[in-house]
């Protein structure tokens, strides 16, 4: 079935901020299938990051997992050309984004993850929040998608890798959950827990790590509007590979605290051990903010670069989101709290 719309696809413009870009579940899906219908944002490939050295692989045609729904070309052509994130830069293709991952518990093979987690069993799925709270609970991710508006939130992914993309989400602020559970005036760190299961995730199988995958934040970092709860991708579902069926997104900082298929969250006054803390602690510190002035101890992080670009770009301070987060780290030595 051939569907023409022009009128009711809506797409968010580069004027939008990426804190309060709106749009209905069905009407965003429907301007997605315009851009992935006419196959423009898919020209781009991955190709490997300076730090891997490894011959870069060629992928399938991308065409073949477009979303059903034909849509006008011209249409689908103006729409390519004013989604941008708010810095005007274009959105990363769907198929870059659901082709190179970082989920270790699964293989530290970027362009493999897609394949060896696609039977990964996402539903049903809960989510236990308890700790310094009043009200503990246990959620259905199926109910908590209707009980929050899912909106969209077009964020930048800056890997601590140096490469970057930028993603638009589907999603809700941590912050509504957390309000519903209620932290008391205890609670200080937001810690969150990855699903344990080597059965289904083979990577858990291997002991260079401490699983189940952990991440952390402040509680005053998880009540920031930008720290969203995923579940979506250009207005997909998402897919193993992206964490689903929920996974956090914390654009301000390096992509490894963006943890992926959460099973709980536990409020608490005691500063979380995440899985990268614990690996290399010299490496990787508890706030990881993207942060150009701090380098890794093995590599630059004043430059990165965009998947599906050339040439490197500047690294910006907090990833861009300077102006919603910097109130946070008032006099924190960022050096020292890396
Ligand atoms: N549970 C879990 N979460 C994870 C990871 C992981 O290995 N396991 N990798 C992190 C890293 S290093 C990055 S850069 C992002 C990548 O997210 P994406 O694959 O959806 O782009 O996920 C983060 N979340
Ligand atoms: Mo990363």
């Amino acid at each position: 079935m051939l569907i023409k719309r022009k009128s009711d696809i809506h797409i968010p413009s580069s004027e939008i901020t990426p804190k309060h870009v709106w749009l209905s579940r069905r009407d965003f899906m429907k301007g997605m299938g315009a851009i992935a219908g006419a196959g423009l944002l898919t020209a781009c490939r991955p190709e490997r990051p300076p730090e891997q050295s490894a011959v870069a692989t060629s992928v399938p045609d991308p065409q073949g997992s477009a979303p059903s729904e034909v849509v006008d070309s011209d249409a689908a052509i103006e729409q390519v050309r004013t989604t941008t994130d708010e810095l005007g830069d274009p959105l990363n293709s769907y198929q870059d984004i659901v082709s190179y991952n970082n989920y270790y518990e699964f293989t530290t093979d970027k362009s493999g993850v897609a394949s060896l987690s696609e039977n990964f069993v996402t539903n049903p799925w809960q989510i236990e929040v308890d700790g310094l709270v009043n009200n503990p609970g246990v959620y259905d991710v199926s109910d908590l998608l209707t009980k929050f508006d899912q909106e969209e939130r077009i964020y930048r992914l800056r890997c601590v890798e140096a490469w970057s993309m930028v993603i638009p989400w589907m999603g809700f602020p941590l912050a509504k959950l957390l309000q519903e559970v209620d932290p008391t005036s205890d609670a200080k760190y937001v810690r969150f827990e990855t699903l344990y299961d080597p059965d289904q995730m083979p990577g858990q199988k291997s002991r260079w790590y401490e699983w189940p995958y952990v991440e952390g934040l402040t509680v005053d970092e998880a009540m920031n509007d930008l720290a969203l709860l995923a579940t979506g991708i250009y207005g997909e579902s998402l897919l193993p590979q992206n964490g689903a069926p929920i996974r956090l997104v914390v654009p301000w900082k390096y992509g490894f605290k963006s943890i992926k298929s959460i099973v709980k969250i536990t409020l608490t006054d005691v500063q979380p051990t995440s899985l990268w803390m614990a690996a290399a602690p010299n490496e990787y510190g508890f706030y990881a903010n993207v942060n150009p002035e701090v380098n890794h101890p093995r590599w630059s992080q004043a430059t990165e670069r965009r998947i599906g670009e050339v040439t490197r770009r500047p690294t910006l301070m907090f990833n861009g989101y300077e102006e919603q987060v910097s109130y946070l780290y008032e006099g924190v030595d960022l050096r020292e709290n890396f």
